[in-house]
């Protein structure tokens, strides 16, 4: 397809240079001109910015439509603002507090920053990878009849080079192929610096066959059509520039036109002295800074020529620090202008002193119309989507029936009763796993619901009537996405999904499943998922030593310590399935919900017999952290809390102990996590003026002051020892601190002191005089 010749090469080359002042002159302001109340350095990276800056140009202002969604190279983020400064978007005072407190966030942020971000960047290379994912939600939700081909769009990433070092991208490059994704467009600026140095040559070429045998199509924008046209001409020095090592490169771009003559004069001597004498040295710099990456030209013919939906890398040449005084240094990631370098730059520019902000300053009254016209017609959406919540009905989910179960079979039997039952929130859920959707118990649900692929796949072992428990067949309608085995793909494909009534506007319930353990292997893309505010349910199982015979490189230990200290996820481990159900509920009912949050279950294999409820009273306790299983009686000199997979032997020392110690309490833990918010929430609150006390320590101060406090969880017991800190209670903290290992139950709780014996010398220890 050919570009439509209204495309104003120059008046995005105006717009490309003011760009590079705006990001330049945002970040100088923030360090050099805002006032510094505390000394720290504020830092941004002028030097990426500028590095991006004709992409960008090219690509907003031209080649982006309204629907299409972008991930922008962390340290590019003024870039970004600056383009909706100029398009009206962004406000003067956002842009004066670049890095201050409510102001403009350092990398993109889609929940801090006020101008639409499509996708949180900061943790370089996630940005990158979550846009394959979101392209696969794409088509998951045209599939499902559920988003109009009117509102399909592409999904970008603007790429700095050194991400291609994060092995997260083959991981994505990879999962990506095997879904056969597309429309995605993979922007690499490809500057050859990192940010310490320069880049390895080694890995020169290699990107492309990377991504040439994963489906993608790859665009190479090396010279810019000046560069090339002078190459042309001069095959020598075309072979001797090629040959170049990204080191030498970016030397020369940094020493300028007098350095490149010399080292032509040295390395091509007599050959090259014709072409050299046709320049003089600040033609000569300016002849070989015009690399593809800075192109107006170039650029959109590249972003034109790829309108059709196939993957594509596009390998952007650039100069990391294009047109600063220190283009091309390897120490230039975080330099910045100082103050005179910042005034030759603006004078270059033609922007008078004091008029710095001005969006069009300095832009002749010939060039002006061009220049406002391509801003007018820009079509991209300039303020924030509106987030979609509050459009799915969460039916009340009953506890499956069973008199013992654990609560993994409990999960899969509620998923499967959901699925029986169907409805909105049944059609709604996505689930996704890692390769372990069978072993998490998904199994059931996946027979119903089916696999979901874009182009249908049979199940061949049914076709061959071979048997088997599992339905295999893949179609466009179904519910699951089964991943490869790569922790990271889940939480990036939960982000996704988890953002789709955000970016799409159709709300999705994504859950997830994993083995506990495996958590650790997805952490930074599970914190990036939680940062966006996507909405999905993690279930984790099997989790802890109760794993048993799977030994210890199976048994998870830390993760609900993980879950204590991560914003945005908030952790349940119930002991039993009617805990679940509620639990279930409830966090379906937080996907959908404005002021909701996402939610990790740490579910066991362990079969439980279940309890007989009197009544409903435990319910809201149990939904806020923990409840009395065993109710304390008032200043009770001592209780039990437990929490998930270990409360028979928490029942077994109660029944044993309270005959000695009647009012002996047993506090049922359902979430340490909640526990721990409510309190901290309270006593800020406090300062407010707002007494209310919080969950835990309504719970607390049912007993003594000084009451003793047995905690036990298959889990590092510093998950529950802090409920000690809540009144100044003593505790004798029970769980797992060394690896585990394989045995059966009772010998490993023995081993582990998880025990009904540990929990007796715990209450011993605490009450009977030393
Ligand atoms: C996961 C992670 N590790 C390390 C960093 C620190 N860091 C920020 S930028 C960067 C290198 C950037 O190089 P490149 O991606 O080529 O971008 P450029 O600035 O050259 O355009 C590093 C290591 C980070 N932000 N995220
Ligand atoms: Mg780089």
């Amino acid at each position: 397809m050919l570009k439509p010749a209204t495309t104003d090469l120059d008046a995005l080359r105006i717009l490309e240079e003011r760009l590079r002042w705006l990001s330049a002159w945002t970040i100088h302001h923030a360090n050099h001109v805002r006032p510094s109340p505390d000394g720290l350095k504020v830092g941004g990276h002028q030097a990426s910015c500028t590095s991006m800056t004709a992409i960008m140009a090219a690509l907003y202002f031209d080649a982006l439509g309204p629907n299409d969604r972008v991930a922008v190279k962390p340290h590019a983020g003024p870039v970004l603002h600056a383009i909706h400064y100029l398009l009206g978007s962004q406000s003067l005072e956002q842009l004066e507090n670049f890095r201050g407190f409510g102001g403009m966030q350092s990398y993109p942020s889609r929940t801090k920053d006020r101008i639409p971000v499509d996708f949180s960047t900061g943790s370089v290379e996630l940005g990158v990878a979550i846009t394959a994912f979101a392209s696969l939600v794409q088509d998951y939700l045209s599939a499902h009849g559920w988003l109009d081909d009117a509102d399909r769009g592409r999904f970008v990433a603007l790429v700095g080079d050194a991400e291609l070092d994060e092995g997260n991208v083959y991981e994505a490059l990879i999962e990506a192929y095997k879904h056969d994704i597309r429309n995605c467009w993979w922007i690499l600026d490809y500057n050859r610096q990192s940010l310490d140095s320069t880049s390895a040559d080694r890995m020169f070429e290699r990107f492309d066959e990377i991504f040439k045998s994963c489906g993608w199509r790859v665009v190479e924008l090396r010279h810019g059509k000046k560069l090339a046209a002078a190459l042309d001409a001069h095959p020598r020095l075309a072979e001797w520039l090629d040959g170049l090592p990204n080191a030498d490169l970016s030397a020369l771009h940094y020493q300028g036109g007098a350095a490149w003559r010399a080292r032509i004069e040295a390395d091509l001597g007599k050959s090259a002295a014709a072409f050299l004498k046709t320049y003089d040295d600040n033609a000569l710099a300016a002849l070989f800074t015009d690399l593809g990456g800075h192109c107006m030209e170039s650029l959109v013919e590249a972003f034109d020529s790829a309108r059709d939906d196939v993957p594509t890398l596009f390998i952007a040449w650039t100069i990391k620090g294009y047109g600063l005084p220190f283009a091309g240094h390897k120490d230039n990631h975080a330099g910045l202008m100082n103050p005179t370098q910042l005034a030759a730059l603006r004078e270059s520019m033609g922007i008078a002193e004091g008029r710095e902000w001005e969006p069009l300053e300095g832009i002749g009254a010939n060039a002006r119309p061009a220049v406002e016209a391509v801003l007018e017609k820009c079509p991209l959406a300039l303020d924030k989507r509106p987030r979609s919540f509050g459009s799915i009905e969460v039916p009340p989910i009953p506890a499956p029936a069973g008199d013992e179960q654990s609560t993994q079979a409990a999960f899969g039997r509620i998923l499967l009763d959901l699925s029986k039952a169907g409805g909105p929130l049944a059609d709604r859920i996505l689930t996704t796993s890692p390769d372990v959707t069978v072993s998490t118990n998904l199994g059931a649900w996946v027979n119903q619901r089916g696999l979901f692929r874009r182009h249908k796949t049979a199940d061949v072992f049914a076709k061959a009537k071979i048997a088997s428990a599992q339905k295999w067949a893949a179609t466009s309608s179904g519910q699951h996405i089964e991943l490869g085995i790569a922790e990271n793909n889940l939480f990036l494909m939960l982000a996704a999904a988890g953002l789709a009534g955000d970016l799409f506007g159709q709300r999705l319930f994504p859950i997830g499943t994993l083995y506990d353990p495996f958590i650790a292997r997805g952490l930074d893309a599970l914190n990036y998922a939680c940062y966006q505010d996507a909405r999905f349910i993690l279930v984790a199982t099997p989790s802890g030593i109760t794993l048993g015979p799977e030994g210890g490189a199976h048994q998870s230990i830390n993760p609900p310590l993980i879950a204590l200290g991560q914003p945005g996820l908030r952790h349940y481990e119930p002991a039993y399935a009617d805990e679940l159900a509620a639990m279930l509920e409830q966090t379906f009912r937080l996907i959908d919900d404005p002021d909701g949050e996402s939610s990790y279950f740490r579910l066991s294999t362990r079969s439980l017999v279940q309890l007989e409820r009197a009544d409903d009273n435990w319910r809201a306790g149990a939904l806020d952290g923990g409840y009395w299983l065993r109710s304390p009686e008032p200043g009770a000199e001592a209780a039990i809390a437990a929490m998930g997979a270990v409360m028979p032997e928490a029942l077994a020392a109660w029944d044993e102990l309270s005959s000695d110690l009647p009012g002996l309490g047993l506090l049922a833990v359902t979430s340490p996590d909640l526990l721990h918010r409510g309190w901290t929430r309270a006593q800020a609150a406090r300062w407010d003026g707002n007494r209310e006390p919080s969950h835990v320590e309504t719970l607390l101060s049912a007993l003594a002051p000084g009451a003793g406090l047995v905690t036990i969880a298959d889990a590092a017991p510093v998950a529950l020892s802090w409920l000690g800190g809540v009144i100044g209670q003593r505790v004798a903290p029970l769980g797992v601190e060394r690896f585990g290992q394989t045995g059966s139950l009772p010998e490993l709780y023995a081993a582990y002191r998880l025990d009904q014996d540990a929990i007796t010398e715990g209450i011993a220890e605490l009450l009977l005089p030393a």
